[in-house]
């Protein structure tokens, strides 16, 4: 036979798909949309990394494709960002221009992948022509009020010279550029995402995603139950209101501790204490959130107040202490050392007093050494709540408060509102205006977009303004309500903007009158499968959800969740473990491996390193198993198709588990099995075909079909010679025929030392181990005595003698 050749296969099927689409919308066939999460087009390059991700969206889609469904499959740019503003600061290039350059060049190496994008839905975020509706969508959330300017400590990048959102926070660093993260008092554009939370929380329930990425979701939200409760301070007409999850320990509040940046912190201070309180609040406001948080010696200072505990009178003191954060809850705690962690060290290092309320086994324990922290025994020195369960009183609690006029029930959510605005030149500019008699006024949505100007640096200024803010003529303009003279907001939009929502607009993307039409959205969103990195779960997915139901709210869509199905890849990494990248110097490029072995080859040893969901260490030796898989397929098909052979049953059966096995292994997405699974088929094929002289036409047609998503170039051609003359992706995946799998039934006989005690049916094909089981089973009653021999003579007889 001809040999495989995949340079030629590969190159003559690209032209002809070039010309002739196979992913054509008939108007008739539903709709399947498949996304990946779509890249930054930075100069780097793609390395055998990235591919992963592109083919297991590419295979998911053809086989989509092949199951009767018209593929939304698009890709785009998710273009803004530091990496090619950094570029501009370094080199003094456009950004735009380095950004076009990087596109055309990813694009390229895109297309050697051999997935079928739909080119003609790609968008780019950078473009005005998509960001007018970036734009948009905060001009009409400004209009609802959910966004709002505030001015506040934020968490500050003093490296990326900007502000960040608190998700873009990791560990008290920079998510981007790993630098510490300072607090900066800046004036914020907020998104009140806060508002979405329970709706975030609640309709996970409705989406197919990991369980991993819902439960970081629902932490990240983060609602608890528990009681506001009001504390009078001592000798004043002033209250402080708590806020606790655990107020079935009121009783064991031996102290209360307030955020230095409470409002009544500095006037607690009474005159001995005054100049270590201003002090100690002043220090606070130099550390970051984290920094606060994190596990280290705790800080404070007493203010010399005392506040009542209402529910028994007791005289607690009150003091400051940065472990209370100002913007959680109310920023001020009651302190119940003997049950919690960072209370207890508190009280320990200054000396306080420790109740126990709740003992375990309704013991007390003499000296504690660390706080009791679970819900879970018998309340003690507690008055009338002594005795009860503080399982139940955690609940009951809250409800008793409120009923005696010292508080109420709450429910609180960790989720803050999002710090939307971002000191950097490349990014959406916020379409507000700033007069000096209307306050901030929206750019009129006629106007959008409202494009981003040339500056002569780029430089971030670090004073907490952007560089637009040195380029007057943009900066002065008239304000669109009064037509005073007023000035341009010249803060951008952070990156995630254009990414909350690009999905929407793939299947309508040169709309000027919307960012997408109703009917398209209707027909073609929304997505059915995402797929991409698992660094998105809380980020990305967080915005893109509560974009999708903001849009909802106001009809702009008729779905409030953007991805119904939901798969991460693992990553590729380098030797060791060590993630691929150009600094560590591990990087693989594709081009060789695509040039000795071929696209279809690289595209299956992507799949087969490992399962597609966990990490896998890339060795370039394995790729020519999947090559040599190839080769022998080619060989047993192209022999086959030229001889006309006959299918015997035991082929036809072959078949049929052929096709059931790849299914099932492909619909639980163990790709890397389904990989393995075509080899060992292919093994078994081969030996049924030397027998019978080779394979019958359809059971090549059956694994050409199968192999298609996989290895496209090679079952096109195979296709092609099998006398077809339209494409593979036209045909229809194979159905199994489970009748025909079945093993062929006989019936024989189990005898007891020589006399027949049951007749059975069993697989011809069964072990003698299987056969024996099934045979002692159809007799256990009359197993009484010791079994000395088992007796299986294939498809004839089993005989058990016994003693
Ligand atoms: C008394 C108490 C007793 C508490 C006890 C815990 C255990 P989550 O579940 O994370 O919402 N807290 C409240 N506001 C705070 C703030 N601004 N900064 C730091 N800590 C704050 O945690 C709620 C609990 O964290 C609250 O319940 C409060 O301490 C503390 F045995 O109140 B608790
Ligand atoms: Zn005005």
């Amino acid at each position: 036979a001809v040999p495989y050749n995949h340079k030629a296969i590969e190159a003559k099927w690209r032209v002809n798909w070039e010309k002739n689409p196979v992913n054509v919308n008939d108007g008739k066939k539903p709709k399947y949309y498949c996304l990946d999460m779509f890249p930054y087009p930075s100069g780097n390059g793609l390395h055998v990394g990235h591919w992963r991700g592109y083919v297991i969206s590419d295979v998911w889609s053809r086989y989509k494709m092949l199951q009767g469904y018209y593929l939304i499959h698009p890709m785009g740019w998710d273009a803004f960002g530091l990496p090619a503003e950094n570029y501009a600061i370094k080199m003094g290039v456009h950004p735009a221009i380095s950004t076009a350059e990087n596109v055309k060049n990813i694009k390229k190496q895109i297309n050697d992948i051999a997935a079928i994008y739909d080119w003609d839905m790609e968008v780019n975020t950078t473009d005005p022509e998509f960001y007018k509706w970036t734009q948009w969508i905060f001009v009409k959330m400004f209009k609802e009020g959910l966004a709002y300017e505030k001015e506040f400590p934020i968490n500050w990048c003093p490296s990326c010279k900007t502000g960040l959102a608190n998700e873009e926070v990791v560990n008290g660093c920079c998510e981007r550029c790993g630098a510490t993260v300072t607090k900066k008092n800046l004036r914020q554009w907020m998104l009140r995402i806060t508002k979405y939370a329970e709706r975030l929380l609640n309709d996970l329930d409705k989406l197919d995603w990991p369980e991993k990425v819902k439960k970081m979701q629902t932490d990240w939200i983060g609602k608890s139950y528990g009681a506001e409760v009001d504390f009078k301070v001592e000798n004043s007409d002033e209250a402080i209101t708590v806020y606790t999850t655990r107020p079935d320990t009121l009783y064991g509040a031996t102290f209360m501790v307030l955020a230095p940046e409470h409002k009544l912190a500095a006037q607690l201070a009474t005159e001995e204490n005054k100049e270590a309180v201003e002090k100690y609040i002043y220090e606070a406001s130099m550390k970051s959130n984290v920094d606060r948080m994190q596990d280290k010696e705790k800080t404070g200072v007493f203010t010399g107040s005392y506040a009542i505990n209402p529910l028994n009178g007791a005289k607690v003191p009150i003091w400051l202490s940065d472990y209370v954060l100002a913007d959680y809850g109310t920023g001020a705690i009651m302190c119940v050392p003997a049950h919690d962690d960072r209370d207890f060290e508190f009280a320990k290092k200054f000396d306080i007093p420790i109740v126990q309320v709740i003992a375990k086994d309704g013991k007390e324990i003499e000296n504690m050494t660390e706080a009791y922290t679970e819900a879970a025994g018998t309340m003690i020195n507690s008055g009338e709540w002594n005795g009860m369960e503080s399982a139940v009183l955690k609940k009951e609690a809250p409800h008793i408060i409120e009923k005696r006029g010292f508080g109420k029930a709450t429910v609180n959510y960790k989720l803050r509102d999002w710090v939307f605005s971002r000191q950097r030149y490349w990014g959406e500019p916020i379409p507000i205006v700033h007069c000096p008699k209307c306050g901030a006024v929206a750019v009129p949505e006629e106007e959008l977009p409202l494009r981003l100007p040339e500056v002569e640096s780029y430089q971030p200024t670090g004073t907490g303004e952007s560089p637009l803010a040195a380029i007057d003529e943009w900066v002065n303009c008239k304000c669109p309500e009064c037509g005073a003279d007023a000035k341009r907001e010249t803060n951008t939009m952070p990156q995630w903007a254009g990414s909350s929502w690009y999905f929407l607009r793939y299947v309508d993307n040169h709309n000027s009158e919307a960012l997408v039409s109703r009917e398209k959205a209707d027909k073609y969103l929304p997505v059915d499968m995402y797929i991409g990195g698992v660094e998105h779960a809380v980020l990305h997915l967080l915005y893109s959800r509560f974009y999708t139901k903001f849009l909802y709210d106001i009809g702009a869509i008729d779905f409030d969740e953007p991805f119904h199905k939901l798969f991460n890849q693992g990553m590729i990494t380098g030797k060791n473990g060590i993630k691929m990248s150009k600094s560590k110097g591990n990087v693989v490029s594709p081009d060789d491996l695509v040039a000795d072995y071929g696209c279809d080859s690289l595209r299956m040893y992507e799949l087969f390193v490992g399962p597609p969901e966990l990490d896998a260490e890339w060795d370039d030796r394995g790729i020519d198993g999947v090559y040599r898989f190839l080769k022998r397929f080619w060989t047993l098909a192209v022999d086959s198709i030229e001889k006309d052979v006959t299918a015997s049953k035991e082929m036809v059966k072959l078949r049929n588990k052929l096709v059931y096995d790849i299914t099932q292994r492909l619909e639980s997405f163990s790709l890397n099995t389904v990989i393995s699974g075509f080899m060992e088929y292919n093994n078994k094929l081969t030996e049924l075909a030397k027998k019978e002289g080779g394979i019958d036409k359809e059971t090549v047609e059956t694994m050409t079909v199968l192999l298609s998503p996989f290895a496209p170039h090679i079952a096109e051609e195979l296709w092609e010679k099998l006398g077809h003359t339209d494409s593979v992706f036209h045909t229809q995946w194979p159905c199994a025929d489970e009748e025909a799998m079945k093993d062929d039934e006989i019936e024989i006989p189990v005898q007891i030392n020589g006399k027949t005690r049951a007749v059975i049916s069993i697989s011809a094909q069964i072990s003698k181990e299987e056969a024996i089981a099934a045979g002692k089973n159809a007799v256990a009653d009359k197993l009484t005595g010791n079994i000395v021999k088992e007796i299986y003579v294939p498809k004839k007889i089993i005989n058990i003698v016994m003693k």
